[in-house]
C-alpha cells in the first residue's frame, strides 16, 4: 500500500485504489490510499503549521532541496520513465523526457529561490525609503492532471516551494504511482514535516475541499474547463488567489508555401503523440487549398506507419488511451464527427488488444477531413488522438478560423515566408505560438500558458512563475 504524505508521517486513508496499465489492463502497478475530506484538512492543517518556518527558510536551504529533487530526478529518469510509461501509457522516451523536463524544472526553480526580486528605491517624499519585497502566499494548494504526471506537479511544486509557500499536492485519480515516486523523492530532500503534503484521492470529493478551505491562500489548477470552473467560483467566492490551465483547441496552419515534411511532422508530433493526451495538441489543422490535398495524403501515409502498442515497447509511436473512460469519450466524438458529416479520412476505430494480444485501451491514430468550423470536431477538446482537417479559402480565412475558438492556449503555422510567419505570430489569439514547430513540447524557462477559455491568472513556469507564488510588500520607512 502506498500511503499520503502528510506531516511528515506516511498515513493510510479510508479506503484505496488499484492502479491500472492502460497498455495491459491485467496488469495491477499498486494500491494507493485514497484520502477523504477529514485527511485532507488534516494535510492543509500540516501545511498551515509549517508555513511560518518555510516562509523565514533561507534561500540556500530552498536551493538545496529543490538541487536535490532535480538531481535525483534526472539520476533516475530511466526507471521512473518507465514506471510513468506503465502508468499513464505514453511512449518510453516521451515518459523519461518528461521524468528528465521535471529535472530541469526543480533546477530552475532552484536557482530562482537563490535571486529572489526586490527593489529599494526613494519615496517621492523627502527622507522615507521604500523597500519592495515578494512575501510567500502561505499554503497552497496544487491540483493536477493525470497527462503529465510528474512536469505538470514539479512545475506547480517547484516554484511554489522555491517562493516559501508550503504545498497541499492532490494528484489526478488515474496517475497515483507517478504522484507517490515524486512525493517520495520530496520526502527525503530536506523539508521540514508538513512543507509538503501529499493527499491522494477522488478529485470530485477532494478538489472542493481544498478550494474552500480559508487556511488555503491559492489553488493551482491544471484540468478540465469544467471543474477549473468550480475551482474559480469557489476561490472567487472567498477571495483566494487562483491560476487555471484548463483545455485547448489548438490550430495548426498549414499554408501553401509550407515544407510539406516540416508541416506532416509537426502534426503528427503534437496531434497525434502521446496519444493526443495534451492540451496543447494541434487539433484543428487548416490547410490553404494549394497544398491540401498533397498535405493531406502525406499525412494519412505517415498514420499509416504509426505503430500503436504497448507503451513501453521499442519501436512503439503511439501508447494507449489512460482509461475506459477517456476512451468512451474519445469514441463518442468520433461518432459525432461522423454525424455531422465529416469525412474519416483514417482510424477511428478502438482497438480492445495491443498487436500481441495484451487487453488495453488502444485507439487508432484518427483523421477526419472536410469539416466546418461549426462541427463539435472543431469547437471541443477531444483530448486523444482524433484530429480534424479544416479547408481554407486563403492565408486571411486560414488565420480567421484558427481564431474562431473559445480556447487560445497554443497556435501553430507551416510557412517558408517570414512574412506570412510574422503576420500570424502577432495576430494569432493564443498564449503561445508556434512556427514550423509542433505546439506541444514546451520549454521550462519561459512562461506558459493561455488565453481566453484557456486559462486564467498569472503565467506558469519561467521566472514569471513567481508571480503566482508570492506578494508584493511595499515598505516605507522614515529614516
Ligand atoms: C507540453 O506540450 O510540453 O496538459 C506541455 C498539457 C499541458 C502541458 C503541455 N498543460 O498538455
Amino acid at each position: 500500500m502506498h500511503r499520503n504524505l502528510i506531516a511528515g508521517q506516511w498515513l493510510e486513508g479510508p479506503s484505496a485504489s488499484r492502479d491500472i496499465n492502460p497498455s495491459d489492463t491485467r496488469d495491477c502497478i499498486g494500491e494507493f490510499a485514497q484520502a477523504d475530506a477529514a485527511q485532507l484538512r488534516e494535510a492543509i492543517g500540516a501545511a498551515h503549521a509549517a508555513a511560518p518556518a518555510w516562509a523565514a527558510s533561507t534561500p540556500l536551504q530552498r536551493f538545496e532541496v529543490l538541487d536535490a529533487v532535480g538531481a535525483e530526478l534526472l539520476a533516475r529518469r530511466q526507471e521512473l520513465g518507465d514506471l510513468l510509461a506503465r502508468e499513464e501509457g505514453k511512449t518510453l522516451p516521451e515518459a523519461a523526457a518528461e521524468v528528465t523536463r521535471a529535472g530541469h524544472i526543480f533546477k530552475f526553480h532552484a536557482g530562482e529561490a537563490l535571486r529572489p526580486e526586490g527593489h529599494a528605491l526613494p519615496s517621492v517624499r523627502p527622507g522615507v525609503g521604500i523597500e519592495l519585497t515578494r512575501e510567500p502566499l502561505g499554503v497552497v494548494g496544487l491540483i493536477t492532471p493525470w497527462n503529465f504526471p510528474i512536469a505538470i506537479p514539479a512545475w506547480k511544486i517547484a516554484p511554489a516551494l522555491a517562493q516559501g509557500n508550503t504545498v497541499v499536492f492532490k494528484p489526478a485519480e488515474a496517475v497515483p504511482a507517478s504522484a507517490w515516486a515524486l512525493a517520495e523523492i520530496l520526502s527525503r530532500a530536506g523539508l521540514p514535516a508538513g512543507t509538503f503534503n501529499l493527499v491522494m484521492g477522488r478529485g470530485l470529493e477532494l478538489g472542493p475541499v481544498l478550494a474552500e478551505d480559508p487556511r488555503v491562500a491559492a489553488i493551482s489548477f491544471t484540468g478540465s474547463v469544467r471543474t477549473g470552473r468550480g475551482v474559480a467560483a469557489a476561490c472567487a467566492a472567498r477571495m483566494a488567489r487562483c491560476q487555471l490551465e484548463m483545455g485547448g483547441k489548438n490550430p495548426m496552419v498549414v499554408l501553401d508555401d509550407a515544407d510539406l515534411e516540416v508541416a506532416v511532422n509537426a502534426a503528427v508530433q503534437s496531434g497525434w503523440y502521446s496519444t493526443g493526451q495534451r492540451c496543447t495538441a494541434s487539433s484543428r489543422l487548416i490547410v490553404t487549398p494549394g497544398i491540401h490535398d498533397r498535405f493531406v495524403a502525406a499525412l494519412v501515409e505517415r498514420l499509416g506507419r504509426l505503430r500503436v502498442d504497448d507503451a513501453r515497447k521499442p519501436g512503439t509511436d503511439i501508447g494507449p488511451v489512460i482509461d475506459e473512460r477517456q476512451l468512451a469519450v474519445d469514441l463518442a466524438a468520433i461518432e459525432r464527427a461522423r454525424d455531422e458529416g465529416a469525412r474519416l479520412a483514417f482510424g477511428g476505430r478502438a482497438m480492445a488488444h495491443s498487436p500481441d494480444g495484451q487487453p488495453g485501451w488502444y485507439l487508432q491514430p484518427t483523421l477526419f477531413t472536410d469539416t466546418t468550423p461549426q462541427m463539435a470536431i472543431n469547437r471541443e477538446e477531444v483530448f486523444g488522438p482524433v484530429v480534424s482537417v479544416q479547408r481554407a479559402r486563403d492565408d486571411d480565412e486560414a488565420l480567421a478560423l484558427a481564431n474562431d475558438t473559445p480556447f487560445g492556449l497554443a497556435a501553430g503555422i507551416a510557412t517558408t515566408s517570414l512574412k506570412r510567419a510574422t503576420h500570424f505570430r502577432r495576430h494569432a489569439q493564443a498564449g503561445m505560438v508556434m512556427v514550423n514547430l509542433p505546439t506541444a513540447g514546451v520549454d521550462f524557462h519561459v512562461p506558459f500558458g493561455g488565453r481566453k477559455g484557456s486559462s486564467l491568472g498569472p503565467r506558469e513556469q519561467g521566472p514569471q512563475a513567481a508571480e503566482f507564488y508570492s506578494q508584493w510588500k511595499t515598505a516605507y520607512t522614515a529614516a
